[in-house]
């Protein structure tokens, strides 16, 4: 990598200029620059994901042609039009531990260290999530972007999105993080057709895997993205459009290929519109179904081409439909029962959808956990005083720690990890504001790790909670337990035994052992 402040080639106002025939007419904001005309007027209806994309996709093959016409002025199709690095005035992170002043390394995360058995690294297998450090662009549904990241040019051509490729490689690698997840749509910009999108995600796929070569750097998990365009305001597998479910299948398929070939170990389906708005318009059941199949089919699709990863679904009760199927947890495994599908999924847990279906992000580990289906995490949090999805970065030490005691139950995610699904807040707009926010993230879950094996030397919890089950451990738990207990037996005790004993629960005293690890 070359040193000193990177630059785009033949600079700035020459890429503006190849921007401008796919421009959109620029609305309010219209004094922000023609880099931000063209990216306001893209901040529609849904807040979690009108940041996603700097231009209309459905627009962006137009965008990506003009770029390239423009190879004779500024513009080099064939190369990515940036020189040096991307991120100059920083190196690699490093372990500095607690007592460190310096924002820009770990306290708490220490990659290589040992923690109940395992290395910190193997706890975590964190990754960095595309969309938001390398798609997010600050803006909501009253606000334009407000991040303005030197490697942007403006535009969703095929050589922007080569850059960013680039960008996000040395991002993690600086970071120290070996994974990545990506939607289909972050990385590549869409073509007039099926076929030229899928040509499009080919050549930015080519270079992602030239550059994980060189990084060792792999995908956690890989997606499709199945809301942003209009084809899919009705769902995707739950459209009441056939055409609109044969086009989602056709994007799966190559999302899966796209990810099976760049070594992913996961494939996530979150059904951002698989739900409904109305009842009155909706044959419920029948969408169910329709859902079913298209899950059955990617799953004999993965056997079909070979692809051993975990096929993940991720719940979330709304937002941005008003109410979606894979509610939660323990709604997601009553689907998978239904239609025989659960030996062939688990699940991705993400904090900040807990919360938005009522439970704490704990119990929708715990429900994963005791049910076989714990599979990965997109680490996030909510905000307190804020109904909806926020993606913030998790800070808080005692959720991080309730976090890592599902995980260490269960033994690990591998082949999932942590998915950082969070991203900067508006406000926060310098580069190195990436790189803290990572850290923040890994240091605070690197802390419930620590509290958590605090929590197993001292024991006490554990036996709090074994003699609160005492009573059966005896002849008749044992029966009960083994699902041989009938109601004349259970009769005959309690008129024997008479008013049972009932203990105190000891809530406080939990807690209070709880928080002497934190
Ligand atoms: C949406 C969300 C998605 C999924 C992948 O709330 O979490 O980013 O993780 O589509
Ligand atoms: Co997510």
């Amino acid at each position: 990598m070359g040193s000193g402040g990177g630059r785009v080639r033949g600079g700035r106002q020459g890429i503006r200029q190849a921007y401008s025939p796919g421009t959109p007419t620029p609305g309010p904001g219209a004094d922000q620059g023609s880099r931000l005309q063209g990216l306001f007027l893209l901040v529609v209806g849904d807040s979690a994901f009108a940041l996603l994309l700097p231009g209309a996709i459905w627009e962006s093959a137009a965008v990506a042609i003009d770029s390239c016409s423009f190879s004779n002025r500024e513009v080099k199709c064939d190369g990515d039009g940036w020189e040096g690095e991307f991120f100059p005035g920083i190196s690699k992170i490093k372990y500095e531990g607690p007592s460190s002043k310096n924002p820009l390394s770990f306290k708490w995360y220490n990659a290589e260290e040992e923690i109940l058995g395992k290395k910190m690294k193997d706890w975590f297998r964190f990754s960095v999530a595309f969309w938001h450090t390398f798609r997010g662009t600050g803006a909501d549904p009253f606000g334009a972007p407000t991040k303005s990241w030197p490697w942007e040019d403006g535009t969703n051509s095929l050589e922007m999105a080569k850059r960013r490729m680039r960008a996000h490689f040395e991002f993690s690698e600086k970071l120290g993080v070996d994974k990545w997840c990506f939607h289909d749509k972050d990385i590549a910009p869409d073509g007039k057709t099926l076929t030229e999108t899928n040509a499009n995600l080919d050549a930015v796929v080519a270079l992602a895997k030239e550059l994980q070569e060189r990084t060792k750097i792999t995908p956690l998990w890989g997606t499709a993205q199945l809301f942003l365009h209009p084809r899919y305001m009705h769902g995707a597998a739950t459209s009441s459009e056939v055409g609109v479910y044969a086009y989602a299948a056709a994007q799966v398929k190559k999302a899966m290929e796209v990810t099976h070939y760049l070594g992913g170990e996961n494939y996530v389906f979150w059904g951002g519109r698989e739900g409904y708005q109305t009842l009155l318009n909706t044959d419920m059941g029948r969408e169910l179904d329709h859902l079913a199949s298209f899950l059955q089919a990617a799953v004999n699709y993965k056997k079909k081409i070979g692809f051993n990863g975990t096929l993940l679904i991720e719940p979330k009760p709304q937002e941005p439909t008003k109410h979606q199927y894979d509610w939660d947890a323990a709604t997601a495994f009553a689907f998978l029962q239904k239609y025989g599908l659960s030996g062939e999924f688990k699940l991705n847990i993400e904090c900040n959808h807990a919360t938005l279906s009522g439970h704490s992000c704990h119990h929708e580990l715990e429900t994963a956990r005791i049910n076989g289906l714990l599979g990965n995490i997109d680490a996030n949090t909510g905000d307190p005083q804020i109904g909806w999805d926020t993606d913030q970065f998790l800070t808080d030490i005692g959720e991080a720690t309730l976090v890592m005691l599902s995980v260490v139950r269960n033994g690990g995610l591998a082949p999932g990890g942590f998915n950082f699904d969070a991203k900067l807040r508006r406000e926060s707009t310098d580069v190195e504001d990436l790189f803290i926010a990572h850290i923040s993230g890994m240091d605070t879950l690197a802390r419930g790790l620590r509290n958590v094996a605090k929590l197993i030397e001292d024991g006490s919890l554990a036996e709090l909670v074994r003699k609160r089950y005492q009573s059966f451990d005896t002849e008749l738990g044992a029966l009960i337990e083994s699902g041989k207990a009938d109601f004349e037996t259970l009769e005959k005790k309690a008129i024997e035994w008479g008013e049972p004993s009932v203990a105190s629960g000891k809530q406080e005293l939990s807690e209070m052992i709880f928080q002497s690890v934190l």
